[in-house]
């Protein structure tokens, strides 16, 4: 009998992470620029930090500290999105949460495809930040049926992925030999092509209609746009990049600095103008240029609470009234003031954030918790103080729509500020997708209520 050799999702996901990575830095080398001064700035807080070493030390995977977190694609049609999915699930990756970027001008909706559970995550947390183009929010009828007509045409993945991703829905997992030709066919997808199928004339009326229908519908395939490893001090970066060579946009998205960081702080080196060729009607090439690619860096901090975001947003939004961030960068400093003043509303020690109920917080014993038997049932909060029980934040793992969209906009160019009339539309993206993506906030407060019934399960049985 053949023994069942599979190798693990999470395996596939990490060879295709790094796979996508020298890629990456192959096409890229600006990128490749990145990663250094990010490796070097990780290097230097750590020899600064014992104690930040020593935490990372056992909660992480130190050697991985400056790897890839996540990347980002664009797709054109329903049933790329479907087909991505099926892609994207034999790596373990899962659609989590719904983002809707037409309020900030951007015609896309998006969800991110990640590993889900802790374990995966420890392993390798990398992600997909996926958007699909909404066509319906393009004013010119002529226009959007063309691109219709070019996206229908277009095949984005190899038969070689196709087959290969429907054994593994057949057989529930691949080989090891079938999981390399698997990493390698699906990193075809993800390849840049320096040749548009378009001519330059109508990538001129793409591109007149919004730079990302034209980013989206020139090409063969959803070329990956960006990369994004993880660092330790991402205001020390974004300072050293014009030192490097790199051009960094004009501030860093999320919250400000603070002792405890939430949620999820960005940025990114502008997209670069890179050589591209447009179709003749003679059948040969004209020469033009395309800017679509970039490097980011991002830090994560807690998972915040359906009331921790809500203060969030309200705050974000305020310092936003008080100052907008300008894409040249010359009102940053005015931008970070506002931002830092406004969010002095938001507790800044995990205490207070948890007593707040602002944040998901995983709960453990102490060693004197694992000692102790106890008699009849008791709150948490007291277990707590008697020292029994500690709590450390979960990490937010998912993206942000107002920031995602300070993504987009700095690499659509200075300027290209657009309106759109906001319409979420989850249920057609879901329809597109073929499945209902995961809700972030259950998923958080699962792991946190699962932590909880584990310490209070410990401790009762402590007591057997
Ligand atoms: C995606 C931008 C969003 C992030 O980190 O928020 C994103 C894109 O430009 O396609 O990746
Ligand atoms: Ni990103």
């Amino acid at each position: 009998m053949k023994e069942n050799s599979f190798v693990s999702a999470d395996e596939i996901r990490s060879a295709f992470s790094a796979a996508m990575s020298v890629m990456y830095r192959e096409e890229v080398p600006a990128y490749g620029t990145l990663m250094e001064l990010v490796a070097k700035v990780n290097a230097d807080t750590l020899a600064a930090d014992a104690t930040l070493k020593d935490r990372l030390e056992a909660t992480d995977t130190l050697d991985r500290i400056s790897e890839e977190r996540h990347g980002a694609i664009r797709l054109g049609t329903p049933a790329e999105l479907s087909m991505m999915r099926r892609v994207f699930a034999v790596m373990g990756m899962y659609p989590v949460g719904y983002y809707d970027l037409s309020t900030a001008g951007v015609p896309v909706h998006s969800t991110a495809f990640r590993p889900v559970g802790d374990a995966a995550l420890k392993r390798n947390p990398f992600r997909v930040f996926t958007s699909l183009l909404r066509l319906d929010l393009i004013a010119d009828e002529t226009l959007r049926a063309e691109a219709e007509a070019i996206l229908r045409e277009r095949r984005i993945f190899t038969a070689g992925a196709i087959e290969l991703t429907e054994k593994a829905e057949r057989d529930g997992g691949l080989d090891k030999a079938d999981a390399k030709r698997f990493v390698a066919e699906v990193l075809e997808t993800f390849r840049w092509h320096d040749k548009a199928s378009v001519s330059t004339d109508m990538y001129k009326r793409l591109h007149d209609a919004h730079r990302l229908v034209a980013d989206v519908v020139s090409f063969k395939g959803p070329h990956i746009n960006h990369l994004t490893p993880r660092t330790l001090d991402i205001d020390e970066v974004q300072a050293l990049m014009p030192e490097y060579g790199i051009a960094p946009k004009a501030v860093v998205e999320g919250p400000p600095t603070r002792k405890c960081p939430i949620l999820l702080r960005q940025t990114s080196f502008k997209a670069l103008e890179e050589p591209v060729s447009f179709r003749n009607a003679d059948g040969g090439w004209k020469p033009g240029s395309h800017t679509a690619r970039f490097g980011e860096i991002e830090q994560r901090g807690i998972a915040l609470t359906p009331k921790g975001r809500g203060l969030y947003d309200r705050l974000l939004d305020e310092s936003r009234k008080i100052v907008r961030p300008a894409a040249d960068g010359s009102n940053a400093k005015q931008y970070e003031a506002a931002l830092a003043e406004a969010f002095k509303a938001f507790p800044d020690s995990w205490a207070e954030i948890r007593e707040a109920g602002l944040g998901y917080f995983s709960y453990s014993l102490t060693e004197r918790g694992r000692r102790t038997k106890l008699t009849g049932s008791r709150g948490l909060d007291s277990l707590i103080t008697d020292g029994l029980v500690e709590f450390d934040p979960i990490v937010y793992e998912d993206f942000l729509p107002v920031s995602a969209a300070g993504i987009f906009q700095s690499n659509l160019g200075d300027g290209a500020q657009q309106e759109f009339v906001a319409s979420p539309n989850q249920k057609r993206f879901e329809t597109d997708l073929g499945v209902a993506v995961l809700n972030e906030f259950d998923h958080y407060a699962g792991i946190e209520q699962a932590s909880i019934e584990s310490c209070l399960r410990a401790l009762s049985a402590a007591m057997a």
